[in-house]
């Protein structure tokens, strides 16, 4: 067995982050919309829960934002002229394809791409497949960049194979590792992969809220990547009903421990009973449920108490729940937080993260990390001015504050000088992370 630890890779937030109310289902999108943003706040949020993991001593990337608007998109569906003039019209004419083409969504790595480690993958290699996000308009934007920024970042195909998202059609709807976890004895030894889903692609559905992943697509996942004790239990659709649009929404799980609500699978017992066969004679999995009693499933929503990095810290027995402030706020969400890090359990301690900004466009501190597990030789080929440190953090903090404005309306949005001052800043954004100079379409064009 090679030693491996997780690393996160976060998305750094964009300069056009906002509040355009994109993602039906998704509870705090629909009820902000429309409210002012900082996106200059937004960033340094991030940075800072960046550096809050870095610091425990897990291995942080940082994940580019993409390049926004999307020109290429609104040229795509008709809108033509200078740059300035496409922004005007689509503006004027379609907003809410506008708004798609802002969106500053990137920053939900999570729903970056689906990760196979190495050791659970029949060629030794970290297999990682792009989420097509073909659920949501701008989300469906991302899969293209975020492939090259995949690639930047692990450069090297003789360890990590970065597959093309699968094909973008509803019956492969795929939202990345949102829906997956990932159990184990110690990461480097295999693990039991949870692979959860929404729908089947060839059956209706008839929620009032979309289900975002198909079997099909993770079905096709793990076939690729050839992934060892895939197991594909099902969300409750009462979850998505209550605005669960990912399971990471409701369900968190590391080593051998599965935090989750009880609301989160349409089949509790066959799901632990899936998991136990499948980690027969490797580990015995801890299953923390939270009841509707001690949680209500809408204030788990709300508090996004299972949104948190769960996270093993180096010289730790116990692992520490990373939440968001949010949970601190509710008493019930906070209660049970606290009892799930009492008594002798796995989780020995619960920390809060401030990342606001983003949470109330439904995306917590769990949305905003890709987990990779990577054994020592794989981080040591990973691109290192990725990498975070306290330099980089340094320097992207002066680079935020110098480059992005700390109020963005979404009336502002169509504000032209946006345009040049996103890709004036990103294009500095490429050196400073060691990305070349034909990363972003503006710099190819
Ligand atoms: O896809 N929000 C994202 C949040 C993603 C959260 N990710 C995880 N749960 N892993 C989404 O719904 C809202 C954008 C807006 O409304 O402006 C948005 O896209």
């Amino acid at each position: 067995m090679n030693h491996a630890v997780e690393a996160n890779a976060d998305g750094l937030i964009g300069p056009t982050h906002n509040y355009a109310g994109l993602s039906p289902g998704n509870l705090a999108s629909e009820r902000n919309r429309g409210a002012v943003a900082d996106p200059r706040a937004a960033a340094l949020q991030g940075l800072r829960k960046m550096a809050r993991v870095a610091d425990l001593g897990l291995p942080q990337f940082v994940l580019p934002p993409h390049d926004r608007p999307d020109l290429a998109f609104l040229r795509e569906i008709g809108f033509s002229g200078d740059d300035a003039a496409v922004v005007a019209r689509a503006w004027r004419e379609t907003p809410v394809l506008a708004s798609a083409a802002f969106s500053a969504s990137s920053m939900w790595a999570a729903n970056a791409a689906t990760v196979t480690p190495s050791a659970d993958s029949p060629d030794g290699r970290l297999h990682l497949t792009p989420a097509n996000l073909v659920s949501n308009l701008h989300r469906s934007l991302e899969p293209e960049q975020t492939t090259r920024a995949l690639r930047r970042m692990l450069p090297d195909p003789e360890r990590f194979a970065v597959h093309a998202p699968l094909p973008a059609r509803p019956h492969f709807a795929d939202e990345g590792a949102a829906n997956h976890v990932r159990l184990c004895a110690e990461h480097g030894a295999p693990g039991v992969n949870l692979f959860v889903w929404g729908r089947e692609a060839y059956a209706p559905w008839t929620g009032r809220f979309p289900a975002r992943q198909t079997r099909e697509a993770f079905q096709a996942v793990a076939r690729r990547h050839g992934t060892g004790r895939a197991i594909f239990p099902r969300q409750c659709a009462r979850a998505i009903e209550a605005g669960a649009f990912h399971n990471d929404v409701v369900c968190v799980g590391v080593r051998t421990a599965l935090l989750f609500h009880e609301a989160a699978f349409e089949d509790t017992a066959g799901l632990k009973a899936a998991v136990r066969t499948a980690a027969h004679g490797l580990f015995e999995p801890v299953f923390i449920e939270v009841s509707e009693a001690e949680l209500p499933l809408d204030e788990a929503i709300r508090s996004y108490l299972f949104n948190s990095q769960l996270l093993q810290v180096p010289g730790r027995d116990r692992l520490v729940l990373l939440a968001p402030v949010e949970v601190q706020e509710s008493p019930q969400a906070r209660a049970a937080a606290e009892r799930i890090a009492s008594g002798n359990g796995p989780i020995g301690e619960v920390a809060y993260v401030d990342v606001r900004q983003s949470m109330r466009n439904g995306g917590g501190p769990a949305c905003l990390r890709l987990r990779l597990v990577m054994t020592d030789a794989e981080l040591a080929a990973a691109n290192p001015a990725q990498r975070f440190t306290p330099e980089l953090h340094a320097t992207l903090r002066a680079w935020v504050q110098r480059r992005y404005r700390d109020r963005l309306a979404e009336t502002e949005l169509a504000d032209p000088a946006l345009i040049a001052e996103g890709r004036e800043a990103l294009d500095e954004l490429t050196t400073i992370l060691g990305l070349g100079g034909d990363f972003y379409p503006f710099q190819r064009a």
